[in-house]
């Protein structure tokens, strides 16, 4: 099916960057067809977000070109979108409403649709008595069912759908909880894979644990976040996918997703995906912006190694010169090419490194006869280092030794030496 042509418009500040690049991108992933790029450098407009020549401008080409909908980086007022709508005759939607088609499309679970729902929700209560106000002046058709146009009934509606799908919600997170609670009893660690959306991620993912998740190479590809337990040299790990990152992500985009950012929170260790292959500016800018979500969810601090992804797409000068250039980033920082397999065990040995609480201690058992036993009971929680006639040597977090101390006891075992 063709996609719907449209044309893409920043207006910025002479020191703002242009973002049309990742609009395109982003218009892409949503399925549509963009056709041409309008960029204007001037304050904004309070009636139209850009000139009104500009508009008018726009509007030519509108016809010209056979567009379907106009999609505006800036964001728009319910006035503005609905005066730049009345001008060029077609839909004009902003780079909010844009993300949330892309997550909407790809939303698997009813976790994620309830979040977009709620962003969505968020974004109109927002924006509730401006909207009132242009349904008011246009006696918009259909506004509200009955032409309720009162700014307080229309805003208490919103919030109640608001209100109960935040319920719906909270059950959904209790229960998630419930089970982060037991996966961190189990001995494993919690790895998270992060970065910005089309880094590679999934990629990485693939080759950690073995799946097969959604590729496409379009942004936003993985919506709700895929866990997978596996073993990092031995070691149990649980490793999850989660959401992209992208630059200036809406705050209420943010916030809604809040629970799928909160498994990078509750992780050990946070893998940082990064496309090496871009301009250096490119790849600066990217970092910043993830390193801000990061930040702003207070998971900055977290052991943290980046993966330098992308590598095949690079010289080997290249890939030292852009290290280089990265000094900057105060974090372990691994080459590698997650698609062709590249220098992943390098990546695995960089997490081995910074493990919170990893220890490694001897157990040596009175009775040997029971060394099987004790394996057995163990193994799933921790690695098993090496095994001989009557001792084992096992790696795993702290806490799960602790809590195994009893249970070694019962068994004969003697905790007799710690490394690490
Ligand atoms: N050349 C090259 N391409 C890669 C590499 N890793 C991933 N890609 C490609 O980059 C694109 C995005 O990869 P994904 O793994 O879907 O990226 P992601 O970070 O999960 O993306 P989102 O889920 O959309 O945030 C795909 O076309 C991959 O095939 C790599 O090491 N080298
Ligand atoms: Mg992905």
């Amino acid at each position: 099916m063709e996609g719907e042509r449209v044309l893409l418009v920043q207006r910025r500040l002479p020191r703002e960057k242009s973002y049309l690049h990742e609009l395109r991108e982003l218009a892409l992933a949503a399925g549509y067809v963009p056709i041409a790029e309008i960029e204007q450098v001037r304050a904004q407009d309070a009636a139209y977000q850009i000139g009104y020549g500009k508009a008018l401008e726009i509007s030519e080409l509108v016809k010209k070109l056979d567009i379907d909908k106009v999609i505006f980086f800036n964001e728009l007022k319910p006035v503005q979108a609905h005066n730049l709508s009345k001008l060029f005759k077609v839909d004009v939607i902003d780079r909010f409403q844009l993300i949330l088609e892309i997550f909407a499309k790809r939303a698997g679970n009813r976790e994620a649709k309830l979040q977009i729902e709620l962003a969505r929700l968020k974004r109109e209560l927002s924006f509730a008595k401006e909207y009132v106000h242009v349904a008011k002046m246009e006696e918009l058709p259909g506004f509200m069912g009955g032409g309720e146009y009162d700014a307080t009934v229309y805003e208490r509606h919103i919030r109640e759908r608001i209100s109960r799908i935040n319920k719906e919600l909270k059950r959904i997170r209790k229960r998630k909880r419930g089970a982060h609670k037991r996966r961190s009893r189990s001995g494993a660690y919690l790895v998270s894979i992060t970065g910005y959306t089309g880094a590679g991620k999934t990629t990485l993912f693939n080759r950690l644990t073995g799946e097969s998740g959604y590729i496409d190479g379009k942004p936003f590809a993985t919506l709700s976040t895929t866990i997978r337990r596996t073993r990092l040299n031995g070691i149990p790990a649980i490793v999850s996918d989660t959401i992209g990152f992208i630059d200036s992500l809406p705050p209420l985009l943010i916030e809604s997703f809040y629970t799928t950012l909160e498994e990078i929170n509750n992780s050990d260790i946070i893998i940082l995906v990064l496309d090496a292959s871009e301009e250096l500016e490119e790849v600066n800018r990217k970092i910043r912006a993830c390193f801000d979500v990061l930040e702003s969810i207070g998971a900055y601090l977290k052991p943290m190694v980046v993966a330098f992804n992308k590598i095949d797409l690079l010289s080997p000068e290249d890939v030292k010169m852009r290290i280089e250039e990265l000094s900057w980033i105060k974090k372990p920082l691994v080459p590698i090419s997650a698609k062709k397999g590249w220098n992943i065990d390098a990546l695995v040995k960089t997490i081995l490194d910074i493990l919170p609480g990893y220890t490694e201690v001897r157990i040596i058992l009175k009775r040997n006869d029971n060394l099987n036993k004790l394996i057995d009971e163990l193994s799933e929680g921790c690695r098993i280092v090496s095994i001989e006639d009557n001792s084992v040597l096992v790696g795993a977090k702290i806490e799960w030794l602790a809590s195994k101390v009893k249970r070694i006891s019962e068994l004969g075992g003697v905790i007799v030496d710690r490394k690490l």
